[in-house]
This record gives structure tokens, sequence and C-alpha cells, in this order.
């Protein structure tokens, strides 16, 4: 990526954007495409291409290895690991989540019938607040299910001590946390069952996949059997089962991505560290940096808090973004309990949300990972903090609709 020009001469005010190329959050990071090529070719001749193959067996080991984990079950994305999850668990009726989440979580238990009732999160921490998690237990309630939200993890042992005291099941989704840690442990062993993400816009991506870890035995049969139709010989079913199968292709695509991922992560450390000193002057932002102690970070995600101070809105900054050619993300807005079906199933639950609601009205996830540069980065902070010590005039183009597309 190149960038074509250093003078601040937004779009907005009839400038040009500075990007040959959109830059945007989520882009991939790809590893060795020969490795890949060779992977697939291999594949192509051994003509196997899904159903427990080779690739997916061995990406399962591996992660079994790298996480500390007894069982791995690859699936193909991690939404249908959490409904299989949920199956194999026998979870019904409630199960505690946050609301600041991907609409995954959610809709993967609606799936399975059961009702995701949404929790608050903490303020420091952004994850699920054990002390509303326990008040809101009922009888219904089966188990709690948190989330490692831009891979910080979950406070594991006050959700632990609240399972553990109501007797419920504790899983989290692990989508955001692949290659996260607490207190030199692998985020993936802290609940009964976790589940990871290996879609394209993750950390270690398999294209399109997912992993359910378990060091239960008998849990990570049942999922085995729920991800191949439930079958446990030929012609023999024994359960009911989907098609949750990771093909050939994607657990190359996986193994690839392990080969990388510490390239990854170092890329990810760096660019972090730039947008950092690139905005720690700037009024009015500053970087998601949960105070977790002992944590280690991927530094995939990079979620940018715009404060009333900084003189436009979260909105305005991602409009000025666009019409850069900048697309940045205002993840996860607005909430699941403000989509469809949650938001029709129980109206009020936003009234126990207060600071889920506040925060998702002012974070922004701006681009990082392998496809962007240092100098593109750069760039990104310069228009920030241009627009922002411009608010005034900023806010006059957007609303009179000036410059390129906004
Ligand atoms: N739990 C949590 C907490 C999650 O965040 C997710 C998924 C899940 C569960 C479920 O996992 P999976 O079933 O997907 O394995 C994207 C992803 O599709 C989704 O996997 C991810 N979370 C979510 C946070 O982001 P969208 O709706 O934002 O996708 P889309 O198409 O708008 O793309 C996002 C950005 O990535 C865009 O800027 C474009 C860019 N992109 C995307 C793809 C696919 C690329 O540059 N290249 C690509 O190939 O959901």
């Amino acid at each position: 990526m190149s960038v074509k020009s250093a003078v601040l001469d937004l779009a907005i005010f009839g400038g040009e954007p500075p990007f040959d190329r959109p830059l945007h959050v989520g882009a991939p990071n790809i590893g060795d495409r020969d490795r890949l090529r060779e992977l697939l070719d291999d594949a192509l001749d051994r003509r196997w291409l899904t159903n427990d193959g080779p690739y997916v067996q061995a990406f399962e080991r591996r992660l079994a290895e790298r996480l500390g984990v007894r069982h791995c079950v690859a699936t193909c994305n991690a939404t249908t690991g959490l409904m299989i999850l949920a199956a194999a668990m026998g979870l019904r009726g409630e199960v505690i989540m946050p609301s600041f989440t991907f609409v995954a979580t959610a809709h993967a238990l609606t799936w399975q019938g059961i009702t995701p009732v949404f929790c608050d999160v903490d303020p420091d921490t952004w994850t699920l607040d054990p002390r509303q998690a326990a008040d809101l237990i009922s009888p219904r309630t089966t188990a709690i299910l948190g989330v490692h939200l831009w891979g910080t993890p979950c406070d594991v042992a006050g959700l632990r001590e609240v399972a553990s005291r109501h007797d419920l099941a504790l899983a989290y989704d692990a989508a955001h946390a692949f290659g996260t840690s607490l207190a030199g442990r692998s985020v993936g062993s802290f609940g009964d069952a976790e589940v990871f993400s290996f879609h394209a816009t993750k950390i270690c991506n398999t294209f399109e996949g997912g992993v359910v870890v378990t060091d239960d035995d008998d849990l990570a049969a049942r999922l085995a059997l729920a991800r191949n139709f439930g079958f446990i010989e030929v012609d023999r079913v024994v359960s009911l089962g989907i098609n949750a199968k990771m093909p050939e292709v994607n657990a190359a695509m996986g193994l690839v991505s392990l080969d990388s991922l510490d390239q990854f992560v170092e890329i990810n450390r760096r660019n972090w560290e730039r947008y950092r000193v690139g905005l720690e002057n700037v009024t009015g932002l500053t970087l998601y940096d949960p105070p977790v102690p002992e944590r280690s970070s991927t530094y995939q995600y990079v979620v940018m808090e715009v404060h009333e101070s900084a003189g436009l809105s979260r909105d305005e900054l991602g409009q000025v973004l666009a019409a850069e050619n900048i697309g940045s993300r205002r993840y996860f807005y607005p909430g699941c309990h403000r989509m469809e079906p949650y938001r029709t199933q129980c109206p009020d639950s936003g009234l126990r949300l207060p600071v889920t609601e506040a925060i998702l009205e002012r974070t922004l996830v701006l681009p990082t990972g392998t496809a962007t540069t240092a100098e593109a980065l750069d760039r990104v902070c310069e228009i920030l903090s241009f627009a922002i010590s411009r608010a005034s005039e900023v806010r006059v183009r957007l609303r009179s609709g000036s410059g390129r597309q906004v």
C-alpha cells in the first residue's frame, strides 16, 4: 500500500483520498502462499477434500498442543461451533451472555431454542460483569456464556465462582481470543468449553472456520457426533447432528496461518504502538487498553474511544475516514439487545445495560494487520488529528455533504 500525498487535504474539503486502494478493518492476514498451494495440490492429488481429512486432524492436533487442551473439534465456522456446543452441553431455558458482542453469539443460542439473557459488562474491561450475571440467574438459567471481547480474557475466576455456586455450565465465546493468554495460561482452557473463530478477519484464519475446545472427554465425543450428522460409524446414527465439518482447504489455510502467527502478532503489536504514539496527543481520542493484569494480547483489534472533548462524534470521525477511503467499523453497534429478534422479545433489556450502551456510542475499530503499512497508519492518525483540530469546519462540511463519498 502506498500513500499518495503527505499534504493534509481532506476529501471533505475537496482533496483526493490518500491511499491508492481502500484501507479497511478486517483485511485478512495471509501466510506463505507457496506452502498453501503445495498443501492444496496434495489434497487434490489425494482426492480427500473434507470429512475429517488429514489436514483437519493435523490442524486440531496443533491447536490442542498450542492451547494446552485435550480436545479440539474443528468446525466450518464459530457460529455453528457455538450451536453444536449448546446442543452437546444440553443447554436450554436461559443463558446469560453480554449484549456487547457480535450477534452470532446470541443467534447461536436462539437457533437452539435458548433465550439469551443480556448482561452488562465491566466498565474497565468491557467483558461480562460477574455480579450482574449472578443477579440475572433464574430457575430457567442453565449456563453463562462469556465473551473474551477483543481478545480480553473475561473475569474467569469471578464467572467460575458464580457458575459453580449456582451449578451452571460455563462456556466462552473466544472468537477474538486465539493466541491470547492470562497469567501464562492460554485462553481456551478457562470454560467447560470455549469456541474460537478462524474467520478471514481473525488473527489466524481458515477463510471460514472455528473450533470448539474442551478438556471434557464425553463432551468432545458428543461434539464430534454433532458435527457429522450424529454418525458414530458408517450407517449408524446415534444422535441428532448437523453438518459442521471443516473442509481440507480451510484446514490447510489454518496450518499455514499457524506457521506465521507469531509474525502476525508482531506486526499487529507494532501497528498498535504506532497508533498509540500517533494518537496520544490528539484531544478526545484514546485506545482501549484494558487493565487486566498478566494478559497477553495479539493486538488484533485497535479500538479507539471518541470522547466528548474530541469535538466530533464517533460517527462524524467514521464519516471523515470513509471519505478518505479508510474503512473503520463501529463494532458491535447498536448491541444485540437492539437488534432483532431480541429488541422485540425483550424491549427493556437496555435499561440494565448502561455500560454497554455507553461504550457502543463511543467506539470505532481502526484498520490494522499485515495489509497495512506504518506509513498508512501514520496517515490515519494525521487525518484524525487534523479533523479534530478543525472540528467545526469538518462538521459543516459533513452536514453539507461536501467532498467525495462520505
Ligand atoms: N462471536 C464473536 C464475538 C464474533 O466476533 C464472531 C464473528 C462470531 C462469534 C462468529 O464467528 P464466525 O461464525 O464468523 O466464525 C465479520 C465476520 O464475518 C465475523 O466472523 C466476525 N465475528 C465479525 C466481527 O466481523 P462483518 O459483518 O463485519 O463482515 P464484513 O463482510 O462486513 O467484513 C468485515 C471487514 O473485513 C470489512 O471491512 C471487510 C473486511 N474483509 C472481510 C472479508 C471476509 C476483508 O478485507 N476481506 C475478507 O475476506 O462480520
